[in-house]
């Protein structure tokens, strides 16, 4: 395991001409925190080739902390996804054409997977420095949960990656898209200090099940 942590975001989709995912992760890319170093790297919005991407950037990195962002409209805070599911069910076609409905992102594999970052310690993190900021116990069905599931997947099975942490967060709109918004100095200031918080914080106690990952 490396001292990098990887920070994907992804590209524009359904006709935007930009996604602040991309443009919030980076930002942060080249950034020393904690003695680690932030590689940012972006996804396509693919079903499949974009966890093909994600692994093949695993495997060059090593990451000790992976963080994977999306843009989710019409959300007004920072929203740290619980939960992971093993479903496609795409509402709207993905940057390639493809639509899957109610396909396994791993068939075979679990239901679902939690997140291994520390969620309620980061959202106290946020807020306490005026983000907004939420708990989100649902990523959606589109390639923003097919990539968490994926990453997920990934860490549990890859030996290599056992120690590995890692997690989704969505990030709002842009002001200049639309309404609830958020400030792009807002999105790359909170996952700054929620990539520094899950480096600090080994186990989020409050967290339930998500702590016997
Ligand atoms: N958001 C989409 C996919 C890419 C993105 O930025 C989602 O929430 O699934």
């Amino acid at each position: 395991m490396s001292h990098k942590i990887l920070i994907t975001g992804f590209d524009a989709f359904g006709g935007a001409a930009l996604n602040p995912s991309w443009l919030a992760v980076r930002a942060l890319h080249g950034r020393r925190i904690l003695g680690h170093t932030v590689v940012a790297a972006q996804l396509p919005t693919v079903f499949g080739a974009s966890l093909h991407e994600l692994n093949t950037l695993l495997k060059k990195h090593q990451p000790a902390l992976v963080v994977c962002v999306g843009q989710a409209g019409g959300r007004k805070a920072l929203s740290l996804e619980r939960v992971a599911i093993n479903v496609n069910d795409a509402p709207i076609a993905d940057n390639a054409g493809g639509q899957p409905v109610d396909t396994p992102v791993k068939p075979g594999a679990p239901a679902a997977y939690f997140t291994s970052l520390p969620i309620k310690a980061m959202l106290a993190a946020l807020q306490a420095d005026g983000v907004a900021a939420e708990v989100s116990q649902t990523a959606g069905t589109f390639v923003c949960n097919h990539v968490f599931y994926g990453l997920m997947h990934t860490l549990a099975t890859q030996r290599g990656l056992k120690q590995t942490r890692g997690g989704f967060v969505h990030v709002p709109w842009l002001p200049e898209q639309g309404t609830p918004s958020m400030p792009l100095e807002d999105m790359v200031r909170g996952l700054r200090l929620a990539l520094r918080c899950a480096l600090q914080v080994e186990m989020d106690t409050a967290l339930g099940a998500g702590a016997t990952n």
